[in-house]
């Protein structure tokens, strides 16, 4: 079969973002209309910190893997990001602020093993498919951040409005992620662009994606589930 153009390719990557990207998940969309309770949110944010500690873990298998210093020399940014340095704070720490908004100690953040079994398998997934798989479908099934920034906006607005009881310190997270995307898209769009040639290859990519939305749609079912009001 013949390859998908540049064009084409991107578009069946968007178009999978649009149709089954977390923005879409019930939970979301209460989060966003103010629906949800303290023990909701508490939930959610102590859950999706064992998807944040394990970031910088799948990002340093895909490390392994990036064919030359070039790409490695990009990438290990996306490892210090989230751990920092001896010098800056990385975006787990600042998750764990987050938390302690919410009302979570850095203990009970960091006790993984009450995290809830969906996620635990959801996240966990995530890092073996990235240990697993060739480097260009692991990068790949990292461009859910494509369609991140929308979403991040529109929850600081949203989550400052509707939960008074946050304090803004705790948003610090979603402010400097949409500082940082920026630059991370433009590197995963020019690596998975550039370096998938046959339409197997390209469609690879797209099925890659289309597990990493089922990855964050599961995490958000597993929480809706646990602590959702109307379960
Ligand atoms: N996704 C990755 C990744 O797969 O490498 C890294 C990040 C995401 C982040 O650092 C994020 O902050 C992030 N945030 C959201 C969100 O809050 O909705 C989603 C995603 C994503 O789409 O995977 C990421």
């Amino acid at each position: 079969m013949k390859p998908w153009t540049t064009a084409e390719f991107e578009a069946e990557l968007r178009a999978v973002g649009e149709q089954r990207y977390h923005h879409l998940h019930p939970f979301n969309e209460r989060m966003h209309a103010g629906d949800l309770t303290e023990e909701e949110f508490r939930g959610w944010v102590r859950n999706r910190f064992y998807y944040q500690l394990n970031l910088p873990i799948k990002d340093a298998f895909i490390l392994t893997k990036l064919p030359g210093a070039q790409h490695r020399r990009k990438w290990i940014k996306r490892i210090t990001d989230h751990d920092g340095t001896e010098t800056t704070e990385g975006g787990i720490e600042r998750w764990v602020r987050l938390g302690e908004a919410v009302g979570l100690t850095r203990a009970e953040l960091h006790d993984t093993r009450t995290v809830l079994p969906g996620v635990r398998f959801a996240v966990d997934a995530y890092v073996e498919f990235c240990r697993d798989k060739p480097w260009l479908e692991a990068v790949a099934s990292a461009m859910t951040e494509l369609f991140a920034p929308d979403l991040l906006s529109r929850r600081i607005t949203d989550v400052s409005e509707h939960y008074p009881w946050i304090s803004d310190a705790g948003l610090e997270y979603f402010r400097t992620r949409l500082t940082q995307q920026p630059a991370d898209i433009e590197h995963l769009l020019g690596l998975v662009l550039d370096n998938a040639e046959t339409r197997q290859q390209q469609e690879a990519c797209v099925r890659a994606l289309e597990f990493k939305c089922d990855v964050l749609w599961s995490l958000l079912d597993s929480v809706q589930l646990a602590f959702g009001k109307s379960s």
